[in-house]
């Protein structure tokens, strides 16, 4: 897992070099964790790609409900014509979006007497796949085009096809954390440090997140019996039907935690969206 610790000179930083990247790049494409679009969102990416063309990806969709993955795709239609649903894992979407670039592509040298090739980066927060992406995206023949001249030292373009260009290191931009809500979010798909927070206390806040929308998950996937059980009484259950006990029969609070917050983050327990968009902003 990709773990940074920002401090306000880091982000200031980050953000210049991104600017400097992004002129260089006609297209950004922006990952989103398709659990939490809104929280694994960076809190300025708006204000940095102001006038770029962008592609919104809502990522780890494996791993979210498809049916509020198909609104979100809705909802971000408002800020990009390309929207697109992906597991950059196995490489699903990975055709569309090539698809989405040879199209802009096209349009951008209509009537061109001078084809130029498209540019495009990558940017996310951590852990939002942009590794895994750009591995899909050039395979084991990525090949690299080397510096030219008017491209930044140490840059290098990667071909993904005929006059496509992607640059070879994504924008890494930190994540919101400002808002507590937020910070769970991000915590229960495993996008902060877990030692930064009582395991046991985060999955006591999963549990009571997941008990409001999804408690037939955890019922079925941990054969609870009392639907109205307090979260703490659920997660003592759970303890309970997996045999997570200690010397004298006290209850393995962490390694329960342990295996909620797994099963949750790999999909085991099932595919659970976390936000939803809102229906007041249409
Ligand atoms: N299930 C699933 N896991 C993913 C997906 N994309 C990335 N991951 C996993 O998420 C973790 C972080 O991915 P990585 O590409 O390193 O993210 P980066 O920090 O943005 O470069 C890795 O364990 C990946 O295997 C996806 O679409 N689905
Ligand atoms: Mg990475």
């Amino acid at each position: 897992m990709e773990q940074i610790n920002w401090y306000p000179g880091h982000m200031k930083k980050t953000r210049e070099l991104i600017a400097a990247n992004l002129k260089m790049v006609d297209v950004v494409c922006e990952l989103l964790d398709a659990r939490i679009p809104l929280s694994s969102r960076n809190p300025i990416i708006n204000d940095l790609i102001i006038n770029k063309r962008r592609i919104v990806v809502l990522n780890k969709s494996d791993l979210a409900d498809p049916a509020i993955t198909a609104l979100w795709k809705d909802h971000f239609r408002r800020e990009s014509d390309d929207v697109l649903v992906m597991n950059s894992v196995i490489g699903s979407g990975v055709k569309e979006l090539l698809k989405s670039l040879e199209r802009i592509r096209d349009s951008r040298n209509e009537g061109q007497v001078r084809k130029r090739p498209l540019r495009l980066m990558i940017v996310g927060v951590p852990n939002v796949g942009k590794s895994s992406l750009i591995n899909r995206l050039t395979g084991k023949k990525g090949a690299r085009t080397g510096n030219k001249p008017g491209v930044t030292r140490g840059k290098q373009w990667l071909n993904l096809g005929a006059d496509i260009q992607l640059l070879d290191t994504p924008g890494i931009l930190w994540p919101k954390f400002e808002d507590p809500q937020t910070g769970l979010n991000l915590a229960f798909c495993g996008s902060v440090k877990d030692e930064t927070m009582d395991l046991a206390d985060l999955a006591l806040a999963l549990i009571t997140r997941l008990s409001e929308r999804h408690y037939a998950l955890l019922e079925e996937r941990y054969h609870l019996k009392n639907p109205t059980d307090t979260p703490l009484e659920t997660m003592e259950a759970i303890a309970g039907s997996r045999g997570y006990l200690l010397s004298g029969g006290r209850i393995d609070y962490e390694r329960t935690a342990r295996t909620v917050l797994d099963e949750f983050r790999s999909g085991t327990l099932g595919r659970v969206t976390l936000e939803y968009p809102s229906s007041d902003q249409h």
